[in-house]
């Protein structure tokens, strides 16, 4: 198996902290999506990653399709469960996540891609807002003790983890830990980890 792109991605690292916590061995190809376009485009024509490849040649995207094709093939494992409430509520966790994650990546290329009188302001706090309500939902969850984090965790617990960190890193103004002490919490509880060790984002 190869996964290609950067853990400095959190669609990619959550792919990597997944296949380390599971015990699956892969190649990793650190692709930058913004040195490397030609090289990821070989792998995916979107350019976009992850991608992961798998052995018989099959070149999977998206981190949620690429880990529910994983985990369906690895049984007894618990990082989802294959049907009932508590994968509902995982997915559903991983979605908050994710959406939350693609309104960063928006706030950060407006100003890469556009001139700087295009950018529009109103628009980038309209991006802001929404983040912050994700991680407002986030947050509710982890108080409530929906996200422990640790030995126990889930891929919730995962996907969460490696958002904070990366929105920590890109936008800290939003991802205050004040603001959202319990996720800064399960963020401690969970980079210590081996699996979250082996997947360390790019400078
Ligand atoms: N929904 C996708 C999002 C992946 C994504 O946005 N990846 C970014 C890197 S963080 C990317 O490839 N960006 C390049 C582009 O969109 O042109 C997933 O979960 O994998």
């Amino acid at each position: 198996m190869i996964l290609v792109g950067r853990y400095a991605s959190p669609f990619v690292r959550r792919v990597g902290v997944s296949l380390q916590w599971l015990g699956v061995p892969y190649e990793h190809r650190v692709l930058s999506t913004a040195k490397d376009v030609e090289a990821i485009r070989a792998f995916n024509p979107m350019a976009k990653v992850p991608v992961l490849v798998l052995g018989d040649g099959e070149h999977l995207v998206d981190s949620s399709a690429i880990l529910d094709s994983v985990l369906e093939t690895i049984p007894g494992q618990r990082l989802l469960p294959a049907s009932g409430r508590e994968r509902l509520r995982i997915l559903q966790v991983c979605a908050v996540t994710t959406n939350a994650l693609d309104k960063a990546i928006q706030i950060i290329y407006e100003p890469l891609k556009r001139p700087p009188e295009k950018v529009h302001e109103p628009f980038l706090d309209s991006l802001r807002g929404q983040v912050s309500a994700g991680l407002a939902m986030l947050e509710g969850i982890a108080t409530r003790g929906g996200l422990p984090g640790g030995d126990g965790s889930t891929l919730a617990d995962i996907t969460v983890a490696v958002g904070w960190r990366f929105l920590t890193r890109t936008m800290p103004q939003v991802a205050d830990k004040m603001e959202f002490p319990h996720l800064a919490g399960l963020s401690a509880r969970c980079e210590p980890l081996a699996a979250f060790m082996a997947c360390q984002p790019e400078a």
